[in-house]
């Protein structure tokens, strides 16, 4: 997946500057939900690019084809190693039973398939398009089933900070509503000090230059939870004189090219959510979370 990212990336990019040559060097293609939200020093994401579904998605053993997660029998087995998706599900089907699936998509494909021990699995829905296998999705998790983790479906390029002729010509580009959700969610998940494989999921909608964001905590067994939803308003004209602030990074992104002042709201949206949050009593719920999946 890395590969096939990256090469999307550098076809954009030969796309709008047709008389470079791109080898693959000076750019780093990552999914933007695995990249933390304080980069080593030096570094910086150059572009968040336009956001693809970022719901989950339920792929299906062959022999439940049609079916709903609600449709499975009692104690079906469902693959997923995501703390998040397994603690919202737990609570939304518990019906059904959740177990760790490790490997790379190709991987956890295989063991779907070609052996009797999970009934579906759950993928992020971006990742299975982005790898031509969007015909697997059996059924697309709303967020009302299944909140999606911070920066998913979103490829970022990270480069070096300091670096401004590869730093210009990335920052073409920025999807700014994509950048402006993102920043939100991940100065959401910094606040919280939640990391990769902490129960913390999103949702966040830009409409009509207000951006809403609802975030979650959630126990291991999704018996504990909280979620709130904040707004703020995110229409700020460009400004066009280069003024000092250019280079200022929002949770390791840089996006010249969006206004400063919608960025600021949009990090402050964040981290105004995670306070209340934090406030009724996030923290016990992570910390006890992030205990016994250190002891498991
Ligand atoms: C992170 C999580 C997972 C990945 C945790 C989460 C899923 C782990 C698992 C932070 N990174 O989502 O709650 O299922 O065991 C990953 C995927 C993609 C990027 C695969 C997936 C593709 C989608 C994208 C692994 N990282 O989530 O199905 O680019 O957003």
């Amino acid at each position: 997946m890395a590969r096939i990212q990256t090469d999307s990336v550098v076809m954009m990019l030969r796309e709008l500057y047709p008389d470079l040559c791109f080898e693959i060097v000076d750019l780093v293609v990552h999914s933007l939900k695995d990249l933390p939200t304080c980069l080593p020093p030096g570094f910086t994401i150059g572009a968040v690019c336009k956001r693809e579904n970022p719901l989950d998605a339920v792929v299906f053993h062959p022999k439940n084809c049609g079916k709903t997660l609600s449709l499975l029998p009692e104690k079906s087995v469902i693959g997923t190693s995501s703390l998040r998706r397994a603690a919202q599900l737990k609570k939304k089907f518990p019906h059904l039973e959740f177990r760790d699936i490790r490997g790379n998509l190709n991987t956890r494909l295989k063991k779907l398939d070609e052996k009797e021990d999970f009934s579906a699995i759950i993928l992020a829905a971006a990742g299975l398009k982005r790898m031509g296998w969007e015909s697997r999705i059996g059924q697309l998790l709303s967020p009302e089933d299944c909140l999606y983790a911070v920066g998913q479906g979103a490829l970022a390029v990270e480069v070096r900070a300091k670096d401004q002729e590869i730093l210009n010509m990335v920052s073409a580009l920025h999807d700014a509503d994509t950048v402006l959700c993102c920043i939100a969610e991940r100065a959401f998940m910094k606040r919280l000090e939640g990391g990769c494989s902490v129960p913390v999921a999103v949702n966040t909608l830009l409409k009509d230059g207000q951006l809403y964001l609802t975030g979650a905590v959630y126990s291991l067994d999704g018996s504990d939870s909280l979620k709130e939803t904040m707004q703020t308003s995110v229409s700020y004209p460009h400004q066009n004189e280069d003024g000092p602030n250019d280079d200022v990074q929002h949770v390791g992104i840089t996006a010249k090219n969006v206004p400063g002042q919608a960025q600021e709201a949009a990090e402050n949206l964040g981290v105004a959510l995670a306070s209340l949050l934090l406030s009724k009593g996030a923290k016990h719920i992570l910390s006890v979370a992030r205990q016994l999946n250190d002891a498991r």
